[in-house]
């Protein structure tokens, strides 16, 4: 029997057992406050067999010894040396020594949450899988996003691809879609990533500049792989700067298989659409978000699931019989194609939640292994020449990142589905294997495990027809590098154009060969010209006339570079309003959730303005927060008290979507004192963001935007002549309110963009 008391016995003082209780009950309070109470519980279950939160505990060493002196080390004296038999300072600190892992080589920079899909009805007719036949089911999911080039420390804002990787943990065992929030990539054959991927990370030899392509060796590359066109126009675009990452779309990029129980296979692009709508920041924006809070998206989305704010996405297919697999203007192999919406329409089949925000980010963000390779019955592969070469480097580069192949077995990794089989050893190995068998076919254990035939739900692959030569080669459907280009360029809105040709001047102004500058100008001449001209003109250079013919490319030593050239395919449509942000038909915007709208306020404000004002925000589902001279409380001119949520020392105009001045002239008198005040509004209106002021708040406006507003112009009028702007003399009424709310959900107001160069 163990001698050892227990913390409930007579060893604990009662202060500590209190304090102990209400930790205990707040970790508890906190659990469920995460859970929402439909989801699926089987992954978070199975977590808390690993989960360890102290409560009310007593220190241990890791062998379980309490320990009785947490300050000091064991010493031959005071004042003397440290003696080697300290065996809790030695454990202690060659724990902490060891407590580092490699970041990944890429995508190093990652936030991730729990949460769960559920398909909308039944997928029998496509595909076999499991979860996505039955609308009842929750199935568990884990997502982390990332950003490619960085590392682990970097900022958030970086102009950069970002990751949407969705771990779904199926009964049928664990599914990755291991997706990006572009649709498209670099390069068109696994061969050239490791290429690609050291062209854009820092410099090898001074290991400059982090998380950030404006620099020669990314642009060297570029300007050499034709085949990289189409996605530079997406990564030069907005969608490279998200406003939130619950405010971007996902895509699986390559052509996947469903097969259905009759085993018919399809093609599939895989989409996640995001219900709060598609949003960006602007590139002055980005930059100094990364200086005021390099964490924006990792908090944004923490402080969204804490508050109860779930990001939702709907899972969106685009289905391909086999037989149109040739009817396309490009190949549904080619990863550096999409399949425009308007010629294959996506068909929304499900819903992802994410409603719980990991306990520990090492041990799930961190830990947590992705893998194209992970698939279930009902999903295949196709021959994507990327995404074979995906299939071998996920679980090659656990190998090293998590130690050894056991990491299928860190909580986060391992399946909710059983696992059974031969495999021993490694490692770090938890689980205890019994029996003397570890061997297949085998009598002495039965035969077990079993293999499982097909009706039982075990995989087979998709029996595809192949006859063909052992070739190292790629296929000539794959040289149309520039025709989706344009079509994505074509498709963007004016603002959206300008924002790609600011993004390509600032990123090759960077550039300091200036033969690096001019090749890349000649591929955007392929794109199109007022493109590329626009760029020269920025960069104080001109397009060549002439082109490099044969194009300069990177072709095989014994190839002839005229056999590689890019080849134009005529396209069946010259639009396609789904690649833009402004005026994609997906996306209306005509929501302000979770937006946060700063209030600038000191002592003496119009109370009765800013409950209005509030309660409209708050209503339409958006946060708004106090900004004020400095932290406390504020009084307003009717003796309401508000709470302070951020000084101008500690807020900045670039962490809000909207500002709203309301009136009070003490209020207004002590925002006009205050350094930073004039600037928030400044930069706000600089942001093309929503503004409102009320009362004489519509001054202090005028005063901040000095010749771009003229306060005379708006006395008595609702809103001023300027796209985005709010203003009212007299109380706040409803319509003001939902003027501001809808100048909001706008999100951004570009007629004022050129206003402000
Ligand atoms: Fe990855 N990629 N990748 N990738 N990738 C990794 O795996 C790789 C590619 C993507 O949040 C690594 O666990 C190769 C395309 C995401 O943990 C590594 C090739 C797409 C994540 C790797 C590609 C992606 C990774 C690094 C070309 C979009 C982060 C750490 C053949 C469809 C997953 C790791 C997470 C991570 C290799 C191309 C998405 C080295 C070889 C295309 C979202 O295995």
């Amino acid at each position: 029997m163990s001698t050892r008391k227990t913390i409930k016995g007579k060893d604990k003082g009662p202060a500590k057992k209190v304090a102990n209780k209400v930790q205990a009950q707040q970790v508890e309070a906190r659990r469920n406050a995460k859970t929402d109470p439909g989801n699926n519980d089987a992954k978070i279950n199975d977590l808390q067999k690993n989960t360890e939160d102290s409560a009310g505990e007593f220190l241990t060493t890791n062998h379980g010894v309490r320990i009785n002196d947490n300050q000091n080390s064991l010493k031959a004296g005071e004042r003397g040396a440290t003696l080697l038999e300290d065996f809790i300072l030695r454990e202690k600190i060659t724990h902490f020594d060891h407590e580092r892992i490699p970041e990944r080589v890429v995508h190093a920079r990652g936030s991730a949450a729990h949460g769960y899909f559920q398909v909308y009805e039944s997928m029998a007719q496509y595909t076999k899988a499991g979860f996505l036949q039955d609308a009842s089911l929750k199935t568990p999911v884990f997502v982390r996003f990332s950003t490619v080039a960085g590392s682990r420390g970097s900022t958030d804002l970086a102009r950069d691809v970002r990751g949407f990787a969705v771990k779904l943990y199926t009964q049928e065992g664990n599914w990755d879609i291991v997706g990006n929030n572009i649709p498209v990539f670099f390069i068109q054959d696994a061969m050239k990533f490791p290429d690609l991927v050291h062209a854009v990370k820092p410099e090898p030899h001074n290991e400059i500049p982090q998380a950030a392509s404006a620099h020669d060796t990314f642009w060297d590359f570029i300007s050499l792989m034709p085949e990289s066109m189409h996605m530079i126009m997406w990564v030069m675009s907005d969608r490279a700067i998200p406003r939130s990452l619950r405010m971007m779309e996902g895509f699986g990029v390559h052509t996947f298989r469903f097969i259905n129980e009759k085993n018919k296979a399809r093609f599939v692009k895989f989409h996640w659409k995001p219900l709060l709508g598609l949003h960006a920041v602007v590139w002055d924006e980005a930059q100094k978000i990364s200086g005021k809070d390099p964490d924006f998206h990792r908090r944004d989305l923490w402080e969204a699931i804490e508050n109860g704010d779930f990001p939702e996405w709907e899972l969106g297919v685009q289905i391909v019989e086999e037989k149109d697999e040739q009817s396309f203007d490009f190949d549904l192999l080619d990863p550096t194609k999409i399949i425009p919406e308007e010629i294959v329409p996506v068909r929304r089949i499900g819903k992802l939640t994410l409603n719980r925000n990991p306990d520990n980010f090492f041990a799930e963000t961190e830990q947590v292994a992705f893998h194209v390779g992970n698939i279930v019955p009902g999903i295949d592969f196709t021959n994507d020449p990327l995404m074979q070469g995906r299939l071998f480097s996920y679980t090659d580069t656990q190998l090293i990142r998590l130690g050894g192949p056991n990491f299928h077995e860190i909580p986060i990794n391992r399946p909710v589905a059983p696992v059974h089989n031969n495999q021993r050893d490694g490692y770090m190995r938890q689980t205890v294997n019994r029996g003397q068998t570890s061997y297949e076919p085998n009598t002495l254990r039965g035969g077990c495990p079993f293999q499982a035939g097909v009706d039982m739900g075990g995989f087979t692959s998709y029996a595809e027809r192949i006859d063909a030569q052992k070739v190292r080669a790629r296929s000539a459907s794959f040289f149309d590098h520039f025709s989706q280009a344009t079509l994505f360029f074509n498709s963007q809105s004016e603002p959206e154009k300008g924002h790609i040709i600011r993004a390509l001047r600032f990123e090759l102004g960077k550039v300091e060969t200036p033969a690096i500058r001019e090749r890349m100008l000649a591929l955007l001449a392929q794109v199109d010209n007022g493109l590329a001209n626009s760029v020269a003109e920025g960069l104080g250079l001109t397009v060549p006339a002439k082109l490099d013919k044969p194009m300069n490319m990177s072709v095989p030593a014994d190839g002839d570079p005229r056999k590689f050239q890019p080849k134009r395919v005529s396209q069946s449509i010259e639009t396609s309003p789904a690649l833009s942000m402004v005026e994609n038909p997906n996306f209306p915007n005509d929501t302000i959730k979770t937006r946060k709208i700063a209030v600038l306020l000191g002592d003496g404000f119009d109370d009765a303005a800013v409950a209005e004002m509030n309660k409209a925000l708050l209503t339409a589902g958006a946060t708004p927060k106090t900004v004020a001279p400095r932290l406390g409380v504020v009084t307003g001119a009717n003796g309401e008290s508000l709470k302070v949520d951020f000084s101008f020392l500690t807020a900045s105009s670039v962490l809000f979507d909207a500002v709203y001045v309301p009136g009070g002239d003490a209020s207004i008198e002590a925002l006009k004192r205050c350094e930073g005040s004039n600037e928030f509004v400044e930069e706000a209106f600089k942001h093309c963001k929503a503004i409102a002021a009320s009362g004489s708040g519509v001054g202090f406006i005028a005063q901040s935007l000095r010749e771009k507003f003229s306060e005379s112009n708006t006395t008595g009028k609702l809103v001023a002549a300027i796209a985005g702007v709010v203003t009212g003399r007299g109380a706040v009424t409803a319509n003001f309110t939902a003027e501001f709310i809808k100048a909001i959900a706008q999100h951004r107001h570009w007629e004022r963009e050129n206003s402000t160069e």
